[in-house]
């Protein structure tokens, strides 16, 4: 019933009365009454008027699972959401529900989370109030080499819904990094479970930063928030029903073509690295060249000095800008 008293009340340009919710929802006002009072109490500013009845005014940034549910009811990406108020990662909790069968599109978000990971074995900061951390269950039917393309295809997912929401150009930094004036504002870590020559299922945990203004020491050159690059606080639940809007029409186009041959230049075309010197961290040693950009099955093209064209895969190497941090 929360989450859909928060759905009309949004949907409402004025004010919605008391009865016609009780109609609506056939309950009684008393029950109508105490939603109202819990949605206030989680932080929703709700204009009670006697004669006319509520209305929402400019909603605060209020994670829940109702809420989320509200932004999102229907989609098939996100319409069925698991939310924790702590818990140590999405990740985890995502690959727990997909291991008791929960169907493509189940998302796992959380507050906040007490063992965040990045990849191989690195920590994600991911304290409570500020941010997105979400963690996206799939199930495609592709080979398992495939799977690092959905890094990609999620990473263009992001950088639609920020640029949809905030109105910003975020870059990609080659291949799980979303960028904004040379910092990062977003990882994402795909982890998959396999059976023979099939994936089981994939889980996309996308952590971004929203609303903080200050970040631990270790990362405080390397991070920025949307906050820090608008001096506006965003509504986290209107960017997760964003980008994971855009990771249904992305997602799609992967899978229909099997790879990143129909995302390849919207990709490219937010690169960060286009162009640019970059040192590859490769197990068999470093070497560095120019980025030309992607293949479709999402390698980095590093040119070397004497001109050969490097296919890096994501799977083995770090790739670093020379100059700074992209
Ligand atoms: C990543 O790893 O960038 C993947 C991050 C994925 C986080 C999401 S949140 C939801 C889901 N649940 C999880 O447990 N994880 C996913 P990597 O490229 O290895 O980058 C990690 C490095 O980024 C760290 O070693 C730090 O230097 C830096 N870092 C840590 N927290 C950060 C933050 N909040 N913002 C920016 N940089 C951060």
């Amino acid at each position: 019933m929360k989450t859909e008293i928060i759905r009309m009340l949004k949907d409402c340009d004025g004010y919605l009365s008391g009865q016609e919710l009780c109609r609506r929802l056939s309950v009684s006002r008393t029950a109508v009454w105490k939603v109202i009072r819990q949605l206030q109490e989680e932080g929703y500013r709700i204009e009670a008027v006697p004669s006319k009845g509520y209305r929402l005014l400019e909603s605060a940034d209020v994670l829940t699972k109702a809420e989320l549910e509200s932004c999102m009811m229907g989609r098939r990406l996100g319409g069925n959401v698991f939310f924790y108020e702590k818990t140590d990662s999405t990740n985890c909790r995502a690959r727990e529900l997909a291991e008791q069968g929960a169907a493509e599109g189940t998302l796992a978000a959380a507050e906040c989370q007490e063992a965040g990971k990045g990849r191989r074995g690195r920590n994600w900061s991911s304290p409570p109030g500020t941010g997105i951390w979400m963690s996206l269950v799939l199930r495609p039917e592709l080979e398992p080499s495939r799977a690092s393309m959905l890094t990609l295809t999620a990473a263009l997912a992001v950088t639609a819904g920020i640029r949809k929401v905030c109105g910003l150009e975020p870059q990609i930094k080659w291949p799980n990094d979303i960028v904004l004036s040379g910092k990062k504002v977003c990882g994402i870590l795909t982890e998959m479970s396999t059976e023979l020559e099939a994936i089981r299922y994939v889980i996309l945990g996308i952590g971004i930063n929203v609303n903080m203004e200050a970040f631990p020491e270790e990362i405080a050159a390397t991070a920025t928030s949307l906050f820090l690059e608008t001096g506006t606080r965003w509504k986290r639940s209107e960017l997760i029903a964003a980008v994971m809007q855009a990771m249904e029409g992305y997602y799609g186009r992967f899978l229909q073509a099997g790879d990143l041959s129909g995302l390849m230049d919207e990709y490219m075309a937010q690169l960060a690295n286009q162009n640019r010197q970059v040192q590859v961290l490769a197990p068999a040693g470093a070497y560095s060249g120019i980025c030309r950009g992607i293949n479709a099955a999402g390698e980095l093209l590093v040119e070397r000095e004497d001109g050969t064209v490097e296919q890096v895969m994501s799977g083995e190497v770090s790739v670093r800008g020379i100059y700074g941090y992209v």
